[in-house]
């Protein structure tokens, strides 16, 4: 950043100031007080009701501006937390863009008017778009550094491929670069700093984590958050880390710690923790007010500390700077900060029609024809020696992903017992797990441990680093070991991978797949292996959900999902793995389906059941006793996929039938079949001769004994039997 000030004085020797010459001095300083002037202009403009949110960087400017001259925007990769202002005007953001999101413009290039004011993001800079979730980042630091270790060690997974993801998702990486991660200390209490900390720790990932701690997380105070009030002293025991505990006031004391961070990340020796204590002289917010929670005696000692005034006072002190000479930078940043500010209320704001914009990839389009390809003639080799003759939706799915990871260099598998053995010395002389339904089988083995390897036990941390991997342009092909332990994970799918792209506003993107295991009809599973829930996650803007309901969909449906540029949460029904019903010859490595598009499995004239995953065998069931006892003829809808669904093909076949049923697996009330039930009854009024009507499973939990889950979840009796009264209609 270009100084204002010139006619310096001569540089200074002191070793209180690392070497630092005056020129870089005065530099931490203007920068330090820009940003405050930035905050200032913000709260004035919010005051005014022009802006809608504000939130500071406050007292934490030393610590920021440090981390900032110690790394290198557009080499190194930026994780930052909402008050990082400072952090982010050191690496490049502009006042003006700042301004510019303070104020929702449409040429807000962060966000396009999406998020909040300080929510950062900036490809040119290597600023991954941030939410408002404390913590969540961490994680995708960790998945990001981890993307940089693997294109170091291949380099040819860097390369551009047509056809698929890899012609949208640019690579660059140096070998040495560092990932930063800034939080507060409040926010070292979720789950996910630690679930961060294990993997930096174990992998020797080059993360800095930096920990501003200013005391408070809102209203409450270290203590209550951190046991003991220090997180240093909680966390030193980690393995491979620089640790670093500073005054985060101190601009010199930090610019060494974080000089001595990287340095140690760069050398490939671990992570690294810089834990700065700050102060918050503004509240947490400007819709928070500190003197209801703090005596002013903490209030004062803490102004004491003010970073900014004891930096100026170190300036006159050492003849760096006289007051005159201060006071003009001052005013001249203030003058900057008012500029910004007023260049953006004159920006234009977002427009209405383009709100939907960048909810999904803009540029492939998964329900496209470049997704639809035939099989290829069965061989007698197949895929992995098994002969020409049908194979079970877990051979197919593992085909798959052989596969694609034979043809896609950028693709790593990772998650819950999914290696054939983390102690690879074993292979030598057993056959390996490769998952619990064996998903994953012989995949370390032919590709090795750093493209297939086992997570530690912990969801968010699966698809939090997914995120990370993907920002990256790789394709983290994730297996969370059963859906009734994907909640954990909820967070991250919900508020970080399926928003990263509109938040961003097509600036970034995680276009990662997360493997599920679903469902009951197990005979025991009992509550937690047993789950349904499919519509929590097609209820988020952003996540494609694929269902399959037999072998060969599946084979076709994971081969879009993985080649696609949006995330996908594939669902695969444990039932279904091993059934003979849909088993298929092994398609080839080239057959695909488009998503979005139902197949009709079973024609028919008067009536039509939409449903999928494990209760079409069990429609088809009830159908062809429909046909047999009751000479009705049901047209039985697979959907496939449940996000995009293919309303054309219910539309097309309630008009024919002018009965529908929607039968699903998942609890009745609330459940996917709500959705499309609505729908018919909007759109399809006048084409129906009955009241539409869904079957789903009872509205409790399944439950461990069979005679007790046969009565929870639908069966082809009920299905018949709905059949049977809605023809009477
Ligand atoms: C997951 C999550 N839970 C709660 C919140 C609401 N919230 C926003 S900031 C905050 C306190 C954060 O404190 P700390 O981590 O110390 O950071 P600071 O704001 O003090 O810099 C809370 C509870 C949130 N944004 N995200
Ligand atoms: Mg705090």
């Amino acid at each position: 950043m270009e100084l204002a000030i010139s006619g310096l004085s001569a540089p200074n020797t002191d070793a209180a100031y690392d070497g630092l010459d005056a020129q870089q001095l005065i530099q931490i300083f203007r920068l330090m007080v820009l940003s405050r002037r930035l905050d200032d202009r913000e709260i004035l403009l919010k005051r005014q009701q022009k802006t809608f949110f504000q939130i500071s960087a406050a007292g934490h400017e030393a610590l920021q501006v440090a981390a900032g001259l110690a790394l290198r925007p557009g080499y190194d990769w930026f994780f930052p937390y909402y008050r990082d202002r400072a952090l982010c005007l050191t690496l490049g953001v502009t006042p003006e863009a700042m301004m510019l999101q303070a104020v929702g413009a449409a040429t807000d290039l962060a966000s396009g008017g999406r998020q909040m004011p300080t929510h950062w993001s900036s490809r040119a800079l290597h600023i991954v778009s941030t939410s408002s979730c404390t913590a969540s980042q961490v994680l995708h630091a960790v998945g990001c550094a981890e993307a940089g270790r693997y294109f170091s060690e291949h380099p040819e997974a860097a390369a551009k491929a047509d056809g698929d993801y890899r012609a949208f998702r640019d690579v660059t990486f140096h070998g040495d670069e560092v990932a930063l991660t800034c939080l507060g200390e409040g926010a070292t209490s979720e789950g996910e700093f630690w679930e961060a900390m294990n993997t930096a720790s174990n992998s020797k990932l080059p993360v800095i984590f930096c920990v501003e701690d200013n005391g408070y997380a809102i209203s409450v105070p270290v203590e209550v958050n951190t046991p003991g009030g220090n997180i240093s002293r909680i966390v030193a025991n980690f393995p491979n880390f620089y640790f670093a505990e500073v005054d985060g006031t101190d601009p010199v004391v930090c610019l060494r710690a974080f000089k001595a961070a990287a340095e140690h990340c760069r050398a490939g020796l671990g992570p690294a923790f810089v834990h700065g204590h700050c102060i918050r002289p503004y509240s947490h917010s400007l819709s928070d007010d500190e003197k209801l929670y703090r005596s002013p005696a903490e209030r004062e000692a803490d102004a004491l500390r003010d970073p900014i005034t004891r930096m100026r006072e170190r300036l006159l002190r050492a003849g760096i700077l006289s007051e005159d000479e201060i006071k003009k930078l001052e005013q001249s940043l203030d003058r900057e900060a008012a500029e910004a500010g007023a260049r953006a209320l004159e920006a234009p704001l977002p427009e209405i029609s383009r709100i939907t914009e960048h909810v999904y990839s803009e540029d492939l389009d998964p329900c496209g024809t470049a997704f639809d390809k035939e099989p290829a003639q069965a061989t007698a080799a197949g895929d992995g020696g098994k002969g020409a003759g049908p194979r079970t939706m877990v051979d197919l799915i593992n085909a798959c992903l052989r596969d694609e990871m034979r043809r896609d260099p950028r693709i790593v598998i990772y998650g819950e017992d999914v290696a054939d053995a983390s102690r690879e010395e074993a292979l030598a002389e057993v056959k390996g797990k490769g998952g619990v339904f064996k998903l994953t089988a012989g995949l370390q083995t032919e590709f090795g441990s750093d493209r297939v390897f086992n997570s530690p036990l912990a969801e968010a941390n699966i698809v939090g680093r997914a995120v990370g991997y993907a920002v990256r342009g790789m394709k983290p092909v994730v297996e969370i070991q059963f859906f009734d332990y994907i909640w954990p994970a909820m967070h991250q799918i919900r508020n970080e991978l399926s928003l990263m792209r509109w938040r961003s506003y097509g600036g970034w993107a995680a276009p990662a797949v997360i493997r599920v295991p679903i469902g009951g009809y197990i005979s025991g599973g009992a509550i937690y292996h047993s789950q349904s829930g499919e519509s929590l996650f097609t209820h988020i803007p952003g996540l494609r959900v694929v269902f399959p309901s037999n072998a060969l969909d599946a084979n076709g449906l994971l081969r879009t999902a993985i080649r696609c540029d949006d995330p996908v949460l594939f669902l695969e029904h444990k039932r279904l793995y091993r059934e003979s019903y849909g088993r298929a010859p092994y398609p080839g490595p080239e057959f695909a389906i488009p998503f979005g598009k139902a197949k009709v499995v079973r024609p028919g004239t008067d009536l039509t059941v939409v449903t999928y995953g494990a209760v079409v065998p069990r429609t088809l069931q009830a159908a062809e006793q429909a046909r047999r006892e009751h000479g009705i003829e049901v047209e039985v809808i697979d959907l496939r996929t449940l996000s995009p669904y293919d309303w054309e093909a219910i539309a097309n076949s309630v008009r024919k039938t002018s009965r529908v049923i929607v039968a699903y697996e998942d609890a009745l009330s609330w459940g996917y079949g709500a959705e499309i039930a609505a729908r018919i009854a909007d759109e399809l009024f006048e084409d129906l001769d009955a009241p539409v009507k869904r079957i789903g499973a009872m509205d409790t939990f399944v439950a461990y004994q069979p005679v007790l889950e046969d009565a929870i979840l639908p069966q082809p009796t009920g299905i018949l039997k709905a059949i049977v009264e809605l023809r009477k209609f």
